[in-house]
């Protein structure tokens, strides 16, 4: 029941068990071996605390500000595709959800509602980020944009990391025939037997290039974010070409395989861009793997700006609708405030990075492959 829910792993024990297998397949597929994916959750494990004691920390302020929005919790709904495989009413679920709660959504092109639906669901002032796949045909990629500036986004994230769809082999396995509707820009002229990934995916331009970001610059006001970026490299090529952020995140460890963890590339990235008195000039977000608040924590204390969680979210929708993904929230925002405490942080602003002990995160990798593969990859005989 929901509330024998009690952290965000719970929420996707029930998932497993109520969703169709194809939509499971869908959500929960990793690339190859899926080692990233779980790496992407165990690396947070590797980050130890380092708490202060006799603070006063009767009152707790988790509130933040993100790319120039004041927003009450650093974490947001990031965006992932297809959100009627888990729910039959979608993504709006999520809006909902978030408008409870004061958590900013970043709508996905790929969304099973038409972006007029999810941006109509939108409550008071609510704040929305517009996830974009570029499309090979870019007057479709302009209208997308100017129209989700005009209905107020505050933020355009574009998708870097998927110049093609990395193999998830558990989706592909699974013969799928059911998009979830609506899918938009996918067109229909697509292979549906190979997966879900592979049949929504066909439009997106493999060419887009650092060259594409000063016609992005000329065709919105809204601040821009590269999503998926990897290394520390490629995050002061994104401050030299006038970018706003850049999301550290490796698809959800869907795409390339033993890719890093985007907590680790954090750890790289910070002290760099603090060397050279950079770090006002881009936000630094950071997704994958998170399902705890101390997660989250650690992220703000190594210096991100905000934290995305997938996922999570789809599995409560998944299990409980609306009722789940409310929950689920509140739980991570009880989990946040109790560490917060815990830690002897009052305020986001106070989080750094001696409150963390990173040694174990910057050791380095074995290269060991983790057991429960087996060496069968995504595969599971015994499902
Ligand atoms: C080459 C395009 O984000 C997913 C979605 C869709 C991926 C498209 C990749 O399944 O991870």
């Amino acid at each position: 029941s929901l509330e024998a829910c009690y952290n965000l792993m719970d929420f996707e024990a029930v998932a497993r068990q109520v969703m169709k297998k194809t939509a499971w397949a869908y959500y929960s597929s990793g690339a190859d071996d899926e080692i990233t994916m779980r790496e992407n959750h165990a690396a947070f494990h590797k980050i130890w605390f380092r708490p202060r004691i006799l603070v006063d920390v009767e009152h707790i302020d988790m509130s933040t500000t993100m790319l120039g929005t004041k927003c009450s919790i650093p974490f947001y709904v990031t965006a992932t595709a297809l959100g009627k495989l888990g729910h039959p009413e979608g993504e709006v679920v999520l809006t909902r959800a978030a408008h409870q709660h004061n958590v900013v959504q970043m709508i996905p092109t790929l969304a099973s509602c038409s972006f007029d639906e999810i941006l109509d669901a939108k409550q008071g002032d609510q704040v929305q980020w517009l996830q974009l796949y570029v499309n090979k045909d870019r007057e479709i990629t302009r209208k997308i944009v100017e129209h989700a500036e005009k209905r107020g986004c505050k933020g355009l994230f574009i998708t870097v990391d998927a110049p093609q769809l990395g193999r998830r082999e558990k989706d592909m396995r699974s013969k799928f025939s059911d998009p979830g509707s609506n899918v938009q820009s996918g067109g229909d002229n697509i292979d549906r037997s190979q997966g879900a990934a592979r049949a929504i995916s066909s439009f997106i331009d493999p060419a887009l290039s650092w060259k594409d970001i000063p016609w992005f610059k000329s065709i919105t006001n809204m601040p821009i974010v590269l999503k998926g970026v990897q290394c520390v490299e490629d995050v002061l090529r994104a401050v030299e070409a006038g970018c706003d952020g850049v999301v550290l995140s490796n698809h959800g460890g869907r795409q390339l395989e033993t890719a890093r963890s985007g907590i680790e590339v954090l750890a790289e990235v910070m002290p760099v861009l603090r060397e050279r008195g950079w770090e006002k000039r881009i936000e630094i977000f950071v997704d994958g793997g998170v399902r705890r608040a101390t997660d989250i924590i650690k992220a703000l204390c190594l210096g991100a700006t905000g934290i995305g969680i997938g996922r999570p979210f789809l599995y409560a929708m998944s299990a409980y609708g609306l009722d789940g993904v409310d929950r689920a929230m509140q739980l991570l925002k009880d989990e946040m405030e109790m560490n917060m405490r815990l830690i002897g942080a009052t305020s986001v602003a106070e989080l750094n990075p001696s409150l963390i002990d990173t040694r174990g995160l910057l050791g380095g990798h074995s290269g060991v492959v983790p057991s429960d593969t087996l060496g069968l990859g995504a595969y599971d005989p015994l499902q």
